[in-house]
């Protein structure tokens, strides 16, 4: 097989760039490890950045995201028993964030792509990229029992954190930056009325909770727990205390459709690029999600990856691929700073010095529109560069 571009993995990042590539009559592959079904079921992240939802829109992706989105125009932070509004198109000029689960992202970019007849292979093994130095790599894989060669021109790393193209780099030749947690979020999904138009995040004495949505009836509710939680130890009951506890009065409980526990960490490798092959999305970076950044961050990397290939299968050279890597390293470091403020300032740990300055901080925050400004702007999304 043959093709301009092989994509390695179907989450938002690989689906959003064959997507954009196809726009643009460059060809790709997108190869998958796991089935469609799973894919298309996996319940991950919920909120898109104003960008984001221009930038799908734009892709030819967004109809039924138009349709179904829930926009919102501010959140709530409550803490010390009281709630307070941020008004965040109102510090913003407008700007919006729109609630939309991933995975519905994910059905409609599979959904488009098979229906255009374009190649989108899932349950592929042993996925290996090979000559990466050089203007023409490869990817092998096993698919039905057989072995397969692509040849490629450029290969996209879109695999995720777990994946294999990050991997694949010269540990010489790659610097990792890394950040863990040392509490994670126990997650549910409930057949039950959002407690609140907006989200709520809550920071309580026993700990952070989040309420977030997916649609007018069902919810999205987090809490934090301890890292190494065992999800089997929370009973519904347990959970429903415990929401109740740190989020307040509201709370609305329904059947639990849905339990997990994800783990907490900020991580970077640099740079994101090496030789021929592009790493994007989680393949280069991962954010706790406090700050809801990971598929916004992925769809950012994208728009960049876009540009730098349509220069290049155009003809015009490669100083965008040159510069792919410190573009993207510009806007990820700013939403790790972000995404690691907002974590360490709702999370409870201990009870000493920095605990009372979080506190302060969040009083502050709230008391002060240029605090809140800076809050806002962060979260409905920086200005792309292009
Ligand atoms: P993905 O979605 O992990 O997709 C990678 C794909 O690659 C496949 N794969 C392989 N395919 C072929 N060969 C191999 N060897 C392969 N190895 C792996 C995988 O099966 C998979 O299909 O990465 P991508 O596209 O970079 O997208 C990133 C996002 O998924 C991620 O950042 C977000 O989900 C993070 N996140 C959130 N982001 C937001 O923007 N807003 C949120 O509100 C938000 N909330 C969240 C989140 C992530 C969470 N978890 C579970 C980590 C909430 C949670 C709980
Ligand atoms: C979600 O809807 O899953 C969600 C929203 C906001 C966050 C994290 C997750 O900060």
């Amino acid at each position: 097989m043959r093709t301009q571009v092989g994509i390695i993995g179907a989450g938002p990042a690989g689906l959003l760039l064959a997507q954009m590539l196809h726009q643009r009559g460059i060809d790709s592959i997108v190869l998958e490890a796991r089935s469609r079904a799973h894919v298309e079921s996996r319940i991950r992240a919920g909120l898109l950045e104003q960008g984001s939802v221009e930038t799908l829109t734009q892709a030819g992706v967004a109809e039924r995201l138009l349709r179904e989105g829930l926009v919102h125009r501010g959140l709530e932070l409550r803490f010390g028993g009281q709630g307070h509004r941020v008004d965040l198109a109102g510090l913003t000029g407008g700007k919006v964030v729109t609630i939309y689960g991933q995975q519905e992202a994910v059905k409609d970019m599979i959904a488009i792509r098979l229906a255009a007849g374009l190649p989108l292979h899932f349950d592929v093994e042993d996925v290996a990229v090979h000559d990466l130095a050089s203007p023409r790599p490869r990817i092998t894989f096993r698919q039905d029992g057989q072995d397969r060669v692509i040849d490629c021109d450029v290969i996209a790393g879109c695999d995720g954190f777990h994946g294999i193209c990050r991997p694949s780099i010269p540990p010489t030749d790659l610097i990792a930056f890394d950040r863990i947690y040392p509490f994670a979020w126990l997650g549910i999904l409930a057949q039950a009325r959002p407690m609140s138009e907006e989200l709520i995040y809550a920071r309580h004495t026993d700990g952070f909770a989040l309420a977030t949505m997916r649609s007018h009836s069902i919810s999205r509710l987090y809490l934090q727990c301890a890292a190494d939680e065992d999800v089997s130890a929370w009973s519904d009951d347990r959970i429903w205390s415990a929401l109740r506890k740190r989020l307040g009065d509201g709370v609305q409980e329904g059947p639990i459709l849905q339990k997990g526990v994800t783990a907490m960490r900020s991580f970077v490798a640099e740079p994101m690029r090496h030789g021929r092959l592009f790493l994007a999305g989680d393949a280069a970076h991962i954010v706790p999600p406090t700050g809801a950044k990971g598929m916004n961050l992925a769809i950012a990397d994208v728009r960049v990856l876009v540009r730098a290939l349509e220069a290049f299968f155009a003809g015009r050279g490669e100083a965008l691929m040159d510069r792919y890597s410190a573009t993207c390293l510009d806007r990820v470091w700013k939403v790790q700073r972000f995404s690691w403020w907002m974590t360490q300032l709702l999370h409870r740990q201990g009870d000493g010095f920095d605990e009372r300055v979080r506190i302060a901080e969040l009083d502050y925050l709230t008391g002060s529109a240029a605090a809140l400004t800076t809050l806002a702007e962060n979260y409905v999304g920086l200005p792309y560069a292009d």
